[in-house]
């Protein structure tokens, strides 16, 4: 294809029908002429001709010793997890209801942001024309010649005596017309299990491909073909020297290298939901965000969608499974991570989770913080890089209070014996996870596999912000809604790469997770207000983190209280008069409107409040960072915004 990552590949159609299940490849040219592996699950003959050739071009590349056709069927999860748990790879978790602990090489726990790229033929296609001698922090680009180059010196061979798994996945409800399909190949059944839970893996989506439906090309290698040279630590294949992680937006295409964790390796997720679906709904007209979507319902019965974005550590899993305070108020959950947005003939923001599971972050998940999220990972789910107890629960940090201290824990690095309090370092690692279906959730919305979607009627940004930053702010209008988002940024997550307690800019909370020119995705979001039909949601921006300027603590009690914003944001929707104040940056909560009854004192007028000198501040970074990172390709609309946000500041008087 156009600059693609070519394989002179094709599959032998001259050889008539075939009738052994296997896979017939011949090479061109030939190194070692025509070859047939082993189909050991599946009926290779049945697929849709499109897919024959994807597996088989991939089979020629990286020379598995068997294929393995998945149906996500339960039996099929049974027989793998039975494979992984005698190797080692995996252990039953005894005071669970099927569930497993996964313990990774310490070598392999995060996404890799420095080794992931976007492959375009120009440069721009991929990431915004920087200023010279800057590095860009939104999204890698990588030439189609290099990342060609790099793909050879890995992939050919690279699952040589392992099985290579074939997963047909939808991303959304199997059906709704705002869901996309996908075939992963992986050699690692870790993966097929994690994928199981994660999304629709179903025989279905074959049909779908017969009839001519575009499907994403996900292409996944742990990197250890047998007979290994590298010693295997906890028996977790991986090669981290030579993570390679690589998207191929024109030819939808994945290429994943190295990495049996998460983002790295569950393809559906990070690389196809959020950095090819970005580059899809930028081409068609639609939205693919790193957000969740709740629905919030009154004691009158009024319900609300909300979507809301916010960067890692800012408990947005938490927020998605919120449990309200307030007598007679209800959240259910549709997703925790993901939103897929479109506006439908009417103007109304159509949204889909396109996942079907939960793949959180562990440690700080408790009774207290999440007691929905606890429910929900009680049974079938694949736990990774967490404590064990010695009576086969699970343990991490934040869970002391829901745990017997007289009994031991296993860490995620195998140390027998720890115990809180006493054990040296940490019993799970800070990005240990949990993998749970969505299905189990108590509260997930009836709506949730809704092929229509659900209708959005606000956006939240978010971030940690422990200073200058009010708890609520309206956005004054759609473009200064996108500058919200342009301008998130949020205290620095230890989960990532990046350490230490600085404030980093995550535009739209989508900094890692960008497919295109981030220049180019604000246009696209401008856009929207073209249309006159389109119902464009308000906008808002929450911080649950500020802390007093005096004694250092949150002045927001945050968690299930945040129903008061909530409730503020739903009447706002309403229309209601009378709620607002205007400030330099947006709308704030009119004095006596948010509902503070049976809180405990809380110092209002300092967690409302706008201080000149530290938001002209960062008006002024805030101009620096779109100059720099975004240059030439920022719309002209959004350096308007940011002008006329500027001039408003320096017109504060306190
Ligand atoms: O998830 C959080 N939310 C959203 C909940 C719906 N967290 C945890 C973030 C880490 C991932 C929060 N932490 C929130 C919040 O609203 N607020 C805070 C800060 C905070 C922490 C503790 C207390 C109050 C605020 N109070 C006590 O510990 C007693
Ligand atoms: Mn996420």
């Amino acid at each position: 294809g156009k600059g693609g990552y070519s394989l002179r590949t094709r599959l032998d159609s001259q050889s008539g029908p075939v009738d052994k299940n296997t896979v017939q490849v011949i090479t061109v040219p030939a190194p070692e002429g025509s070859y047939a592996v082993p189909v050991v699950k599946g009926d290779f003959n049945i697929l849709p001709q499109a897919a024959k050739i994807f597996i088989a071009e991939h089979v020629a590349l990286c020379k598995p010793r068997g294929i393995y056709i998945c149906d996500g069927s339960e039996e099929e999860a049974q027989e793998l997890t039975d494979k992984l748990v005698s190797r080692g790879n995996l252990e039953k978790l005894h005071k669970m209801d099927n569930c497993y602990l996964a313990r990774t090489d310490p070598a392999d726990v995060a996404r890799v942001e420095s080794k992931t790229f976007i492959v375009t033929e120009e440069r721009s296609e991929s990431v915004p024309d920087v200023a010279e001698g800057v590095k860009g922090i939104l999204g890698q680009w990588m030439s189609t010649d290099d990342a060609t180059k790099e793909l050879a010196i890995r992939f050919p061979g690279c699952m040589a005596g392992r099985n290579m798994y074939v997963l047909p996945f939808c991303m959304g409800p199997l059906g709704s017309p705002l869901s996309r399909i996908g075939v992963q190949l992986t050699d690692f059944s870790y993966v097929v299990l994690s994928m199981r839970v994660m999304t629709r893996l179903s025989p279905r989506v074959w049909d779908s491909i017969r009839v001519g439906e575009e499907f994403v090309k996900c292409v996944h290698s742990v990197g250890c073909p047998r007979p290994e040279t590298r010693k295997l630590v906890n028996n977790w294949p991986c090669n981290p020297e030579q993570i390679l992680v690589t998207h191929f937006p024109d030819e939808r295409l994945i290429m994943s290298y190295g990495s049996g964790y998460g983002g790295n390796s569950l393809l559906g997720k990070k690389c196809f939901a959020l950095r090819i679906a970005s580059r899809l709904a930028k081409e068609e007209g639609w939205l693919a965000e790193h957000m969740l979507i709740m629905s919030v319902t009154n004691p009158a019965g009024e319900e609300k969608f909300i979507a809301a974005a916010f960067p890692s550590a800012c408990g947005k899993t938490n927020m998605a499974m919120l449990q309200p305070t307030l007598p007679g108020w209800k959240v259910q959950c549709i997703g925790d991570d993901i939103a897929w947005m479109r506006f439908d003939s009417e103007g109304r923001l159509r949204a889909i989770n396109p996942e079907a599971g939960f793949f959180g972050v562990a440690p700080g998940t408790n009774t207290k913080t999440n007691p929905v999220a606890v429910q929900t990972y009680q049974r079938n789910s694949i736990f990774t890089n967490v404590g064990m107890t010695d009576d086969g629960g699970i343990f991490w940090e934040g869970m002391e209070k829901d745990h017997d201290p007289s009994v031991g824990v296993t860490t995620w690095l195998g140390q027998q014996g720890w115990k809180v309090g006493e054990g040296e370092g940490k019993a799970a690692h800070p990005n240990s996870r949990f993998c749970c279906p969505a299905s189990q959730c108590p509260i997930i919305h009836p709506k949730w596999q809704d092929p229509e979607g659900v209708v959005i009627e606000a956006i939240i940004f978010g971030g940690r912000r422990p200073r200058g930053v009010p708890l609520v702010i309206e956005s004054l209008g759609w473009e200064h809604g996108v500058l919200m988002g342009a301008a998130l940024k949020s205290e620095a997550t230890a989960a990532a790469e990046h350490r230490g307690n600085t404030i980093m800019h995550d535009p739209m909370a989508m900094r890692p997770f960008m497919g295109y020119n981030f220049g180019h995705y604000l246009e696209h979001w401008l856009g929207l207000q073209d249309n006159p039909d389109n119902k464009l949601p308000k906008i808002f921006h929450v911080n649950w983190f500020r802390l007093d300027d005096n004694s250092g603590k949150f002045l927001w009690p945050g968690f299930g209280e945040n129903i008061r914003v909530l409730d503020w944001i739903c009447r706002r929707i309403n229309g209601e008069e009378g709620l607002t104040v205007e400030s330099a940056i947006g709308l704030l909560p009119a004095p006596g409107a948010l509902d503070l009854q049976g809180l405990g004192a809380v110092d209002m007028e300092q967690l409302m409040s706008v201080p000149k000198d530290y938001w002209q501040e960062d008006m002024e970074e805030t101009r620096h960072f779109l100059q720099q990172q975004v240059g030439r390709d920022l719309p002209a609309v959004i350096a308007q915004q940011v002008h006329e946000q500027s001039l408003r500041v320096n017109q504060i008087t306190e």
